[in-house]
C-alpha cells in the first residue's frame, strides 16, 4: 500500500515529504495506521547524525498513536479497529530481562530494532524500489507504519489519539524515572536539568511523589513558567551565576538534593546533576542521550562517598503492561498531558516542529494525519 510518510533521507537534512510503500505485516506483525505523532527531541538527536544506532534513509518517529488496521499470521493480542500505542521498548513478558522484574528492556526484538529491521531482519517501508530503515521499532513518521506485536500496548478507545501519543514517550518516560528508577519519597529535594517534555514530566511525577522541593534549571529561562505550572518550587539558570552549576545547587539545598535527573543529553550536565547530590545518599538519573563517543566522568570519591549515578529507559516502564493504565489515569484526570501540547499541525508540517524544538519555543507539536 501506499502512505504519506516523512523520511529522513540523510543526516542533517530536513525530512523529506513523500509517498512510501509499505508491505502488510508478516507472522508477529501489526499494521497500524497512525492518527497523531509527536516529535521527540531524541529524533532530531538521530536525525543530526550523533545517533550511533542512526540508519539513513529512514522513518522516524516514535511518539504516537493509532488504530490496528490488519494483523499478520499468529497475532492474538490485537485485533483491527483496537487503539494503540508503539512501543520502543517492548514487552514479550518471556525474555531473561521481561522475567527477571529488574528491568523494562526487553530483548525479544532490541537487536533487530537496532538495525531498523523488522524481527525477521528484512524491512516493510520502501522507495522507488528501494528499502528504507525502521526506526526505534516504531516508525511513526508514516501514516502507515507495522510494528511488532510485542511493540503495541493496547489502549482505551475512549481516550484521544492526539494527546495519549506523548505516552508513547515524554510523558511515561518522565513520571516513569521518578516513580520507578528514583522512587522519589514524600518531602525529598530533587533537581530535574532541562525543562523540555521530559523534564517537566520529571516535575509532574515529583509532585505526584510528594517531593517538598522541586528545583528547575534550564539555560532559556521561558521555560520557567510552565515548569512552575507544573509544580516546581524553584527556579534556577546557570548563566545567573559565576559559581558551576553543582555548587549552587548544593548551597541552595543545605548540601545537595535527594535526586537529580538529567533531561538535556549533555554529559557535563550529566556531572553536574551527579554532584549536586547530597552526600551519603543522593541519586541522579540519567535520561538524555548523548552523541556517539561521549562519555561521563567525575571523581570516583563522589561514589564512594554515597551518591549513586542511576540511568533511565522509557522511565522504567512496561509498555504493554502499565501503559493502558497511565491512559486511564489521563482519562480521570490524575495525569496532565494536554499542557505539554504547545503547538498541532498537520503532519506535512514536521519539519517546523523539528524547527520549533530546536528553538526552544515549543515543548511539544502533535502532528495529526
Ligand atoms: P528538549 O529539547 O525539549 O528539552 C531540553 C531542555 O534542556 C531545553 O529546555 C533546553 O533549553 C535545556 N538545556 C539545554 N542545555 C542546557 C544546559 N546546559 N543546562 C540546562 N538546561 C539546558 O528535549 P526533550 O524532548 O525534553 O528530551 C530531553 C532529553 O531526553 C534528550 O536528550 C532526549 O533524547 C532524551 N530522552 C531520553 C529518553 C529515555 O528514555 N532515556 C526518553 C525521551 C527523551
Ligand atoms: N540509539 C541510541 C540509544 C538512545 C537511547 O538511549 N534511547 C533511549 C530512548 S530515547 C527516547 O526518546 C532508550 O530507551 N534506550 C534504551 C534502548 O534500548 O535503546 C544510542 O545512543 O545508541
Ligand atoms: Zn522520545
Amino acid at each position: 500500500m501506499k502512505s504519506r510518510a516523512a523520511i529522513a533521507l540523510e543526516a542533517g537534512k530536513p525530512l523529506t515529504l513523500t509517498e512510501i510503500d509499505v508491505e502488510g505485516p508478516k507472522a508477529g506483525e501489526v499494521l497500524v495506521r497512525v492518527v497523531a505523532t509527536s516529535v521527540c527531541h531524541t529524533d532530531a538527536y538521530t536525525l543530526s547524525g550523533a545517533d550511533p544506532e542512526g540508519l539513513f534513509p529512514s522513518v522516524l518517529g516514535h511518539e504516537g498513536a493509532g488504530v490496528v488496521e490488519e494483523v499478520g499470521e499468529g497475532v492474538t493480542s490485537l485485533k483491527p479497529g483496537d487503539h494503540v500505542i508503539p512501543l520502543y521498548t517492548a514487552e514479550c513478558g518471556e525474555c531473561k530481562f521481561c522475567r527477571s522484574g529488574k528491568t523494562n528492556l526487553c530483548s525479544s526484538v532490541r537487536a533487530t530494532q537496532g538495525k531498523g529491521q523488522m524481527p525477521d531482519g528484512t524491512t516493510r517501508f520502501s522507495l522507488d524500489g528501494k528499502p528504507l530503515y525502521h526506526y526505534m521499532g516504531t516508525s511513526t513518521f508514516s501514516e502507515y507504519t507495522v510494528v511488532p506485536e510485542v511493540s503495541l500496548a493496547k489502549v482505551s478507545k475512549e481516550a484521544p489519539l492526539d494527546k495519549i501519543c506523548l505516552l508513547g514517550c515524554g510523558v511515561t518516560t518522565g513520571i516513569g524515572a521518578v516513580m520507578n528508577t528514583a522512587k522519589v519519597e514524600p518531602g525529598a529535594t530533587v533537581a530535574v536539568f532541562g525543562l523540555g517534555a521530559i523534564g517537566l514530566a520529571v516535575i509532574q511525577g515529583a509532585v505526584m511523589a510528594k517531593a517538598g522541593r522541586i528545583i528547575a534549571i534550564d539555560v532559556n529561562p521561558d521555560k520557567f513558567e510552565l515548569a512552575k505550572q507544573f509544580g516546581a518550587t524553584d527556579f534556577v539558570n546557570p548563566k545567573d551565576y559565576s559559581d558551576s552549576i553543582q555548587q549552587v545547587i548544593v548551597d541552595l539545598t543545605d548540601g545537595g538534593v535527594d535526586y537529580s535527573f538529567e533531561c538535556i543529553g549533555n554529559v557535563n550536565v550529566m556531572r553536574s546533576a551527579l554532584e549536586c547530590c547530597h552526600k551519603g545518599w543522593g541519586e541522579s538519573i540519567v535520561i538524555g542521550v548523548a552523541g556517539a563517543g561521549e562519555e561521563i566522568s567525575t571523581r570516583p570519591f563522589q561514589l564512594v562517598t554515597g551518591r549513586v549515578w542511576k540511568g533511565s529507559a522509557f522511565g522504567g516502564v512496561k509498555g504493554r503492561s502499565q501503559l493502558p493504565g497511565y491512559v486511564e489515569q489521563y482519562m480521570k484526570g490524575e495525569l496532565n498531558i494536554d499542557d505539554f501540547i504547545t503547538h498541532n499541525m498537520e503532519f506535512e508540517k514536521i519539519n517546523e516542529a523539528f524547527d520549533l524544538l530546536h528553538a526552544g519555543e515549543s515543548i511539544r507539536t502533535v502532528l495529526h494525519y
